[in-house]
């Protein structure tokens, strides 16, 4: 093995044992926590700002918002009144576990039921670092088309949720949903697929569903 492929593979190593000490932490706690990720511009903070309105009223929810700089979603998301901290990597392109557990220390875990990380908006490296999350969500939005899983698969062979956002716009873009569905379940035969948009709310029972399901079978 090169030198160069073992400092990764140390730093990965690393990275496991804080990821297994947040999972015990929120384990706990009895904090569900679930990771977001996907490309810049996808929809994830319109559809978590939606998505904590529906759920701020039945649980107590933390959020980290991951970013290479500013706090521009940090603040959109503060709208909803939850406690939210924001963590500026620097110029990384993913969150990492001792990123979290940092960040951990500005939440208040001890009244928390959910935990949500919005990533930093990148189909490639957030797939490889665990944070300690009990589910990982990945958006993809039509208008990015149809071919990211083939190009990035280890983003969609890891997720357990692949959301398909701006469902809306479908009509707009030539995005073939059927075989999109098909390379995702070959990566991925656990994967839950559905579609969804923050701006009509098309899919958004369903959605609120399935998390609402998740989160009782951790808490029970
Ligand atoms: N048409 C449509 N636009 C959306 C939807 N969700 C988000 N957007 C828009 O997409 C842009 C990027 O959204 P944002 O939530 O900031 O994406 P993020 O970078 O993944 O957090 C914004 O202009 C949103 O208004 C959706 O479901 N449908
Ligand atoms: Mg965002």
């Amino acid at each position: 093995m090169s030198e160069r492929v073992e400092v990764h593979q140390n730093i990965l190593d690393k990275n496991e044992r804080i990821a297994e000490e947040n999972r015990s932490l929120f384990e706990k706690k009895g904090i569900f926590v679930f990771n977001v990720m996907s490309s810049p511009g996808a929809g994830k903070t319109t559809f978590l700002v939606e998505t904590i309105k529906r759920l701020k009223d039945k649980y107590r929810i933390g959020v980290i918002e991951g970013d290479v700089s500013s706090k521009v979603d940090a603040e959109r998301i503060a709208s909803t009144g939850v406690p939210v901290v924001q963590v500026n990597t620097g110029g990384a392109c993913h969150l990492d576990a001792s990123m979290i557990q940092k960040a951990l220390t500005h939440l208040p875990i001890d009244n928390l039921d959910v935990l949500i990380i919005e990533n930093v908006g990148n189909l490639v490296c957030p797939a490889e670092w665990r944070l300690g999350e009990n589910l990982k969500v990945v958006l993809l939005s039509i208008p990015e088309g149809d071919d990211k899983p083939i190009k990035y698969p280890l983003m969609f062979s890891s997720a357990d949720i692949l959301l398909l956002t701006k469902i809306d716009l479908f009509s707009y873009f030539n995005f073939n949903i059927d075989q999109v569905e098909k390379i995702v379940r070959g990566l991925n035969s656990n994967i839950k697929i559905m579609k969804i948009s923050s701006i009509t709310f098309e899919g958004f029972d369903e959605w609120l569903n399935e998390i609402e399901r998740r989160i009782e079978e951790v808490r029970k």
